[in-house]
């Protein structure tokens, strides 16, 4: 039978649960009202993830010069049997799960030491979710997957409740595409959900030579250039905007102040943009910006305060043999 319920959404397998918003949230007009309209121009990361521009980060989690998510996954291998053993989560509940690869060394993990549990992906990309999902229940058979599609800046609250124990995971230093103030708030946010007993696992990307940041979002084969001009696609769809992206180049640089990736859009040439949702028009000079993605990176001493000025205890600070990438494991 066909699904009318407006809060279900489906495909041949798997259902997909809306989040309903606890605060409301700018929708992509408000977003690139504020945004395109006065300068410095920005915009949300957020809109990089439609069904393309998730596959392209999928992509860019490939390249050679990408090392987070393969640092990430070689934490992940490590430490997964502990992570398991000492959370015994009867969830693992995601925020910005993606493409689930690299959790699936916690479903590993639980396969080598018998252990059950379900999985909650949660993501603003219902695609990914899905082909996520589907994917997985492919490969662990007894894996209950309910994934959730929402926005996590429109709140926490309305998550689906769960009585037994949670391992909340947020991985691939998304963390880092908060501003400062608003990743505290998130980690506050995150940690009041949690209940005695919880556990969260956050991966967050470390200050290190700016060179090798530079390098790991400029990657050779365009892939990053790609994704960060894909936006533009996402705009002229959503927005009826007539953005030409081959008129804009990608340029990603370190802040040392800030200690963070910016990554920006370059008008390459004087031109008008007509946003038709907005019934506006924009007059982008010659080497103009639009500021698309910032990514913070942390010191051991940056992330560790991070996550107990939330009020959660540190349990564990894994970090890579380099000391590219940490993961915390912390408790309520
Ligand atoms: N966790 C995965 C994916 C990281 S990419 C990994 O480590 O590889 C960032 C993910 O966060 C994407 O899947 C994107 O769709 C999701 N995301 C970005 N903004 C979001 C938002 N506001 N709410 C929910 N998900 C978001
Ligand atoms: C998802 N996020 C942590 C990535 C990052 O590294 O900031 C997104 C990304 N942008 C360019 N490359 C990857």
């Amino acid at each position: 039978m066909a699904n009318t319920d407006p809060l279900i959404k489906a495909n041949a397998d798997v259902v997909c649960q809306v989040l309903k918003p606890a605060r409301p949230v700018p929708d992509i007009i408000e977003d690139a009202r504020n945004g395109l309209l006065s300068r410095p121009r920005t915009l949300p990361p957020k809109y990089f993830y439609d069904a393309h521009g998730s596959d392209l980060f999928e992509r860019i989690t490939e390249t050679r010069e990408y090392y987070p998510s393969r640092t990430e996954n070689e934490l992940l291998q490590r430490h997964a049997r502990d992570i398991i053993a000492s959370s015994n989560p009867d969830q693992i509940l995601e925020l910005g799960s993606g493409s689930s690869r690299k959790t699936q060394r916690l479903f590993d993990a639980c396969v080598d030491l018998g252990h059950a549990c379900n999985y909650a992906p949660m993501d603003v990309c219902e695609d990914m979710l899905l082909q996520a999902s589907q994917e997985l229940s492919g490969k662990y058979d007894w894996l209950a997957i309910n994934p959730i599609v929402g926005d996590y800046h429109a709140g926490l609250d309305n998550l689906p409740s769960f009585t037994g124990r949670r391992l909340f995971v947020f991985l691939g230093s998304t963390i880092g595409n908060f501003e400062p103030a608003a990743a505290q708030r998130f980690i506050n946010e995150i940690e009041k959900c949690m209940r005695a007993g919880d556990r969260l696992l956050l991966g967050a990307d470390r200050v290190k030579d700016p060179a090798i940041l530079e390098a790991a979002y400029n990657d050779n084969d365009g892939v990053t250039a790609a994704f960060n001009l894909n936006v533009l696609r996402v705009l002229n769809r959503e927005l009826h905007a007539n953005f030409v992206p081959d008129r804009f180049r990608h340029r990603a640089e370190y802040n040392p102040t800030h200690q963070r990736i910016e990554m920006r859009l370059v008008s390459e040439h004087e031109q008008h943009v007509h946003l038709g949702r907005l019934e506006a028009d924009i007059k982008l000079q010659s080497g103009e910006t639009i500021l698309t993605e910032v990514s913070h990176k942390f010191t051991p001493e940056s992330l560790q305060a991070l996550v107990t000025h939330s009020g959660l205890t540190l349990q564990e600070h894994y970090q890579a043999d380099d000391d590219y990438f940490s993961l915390i494991l912390a408790h309520k």
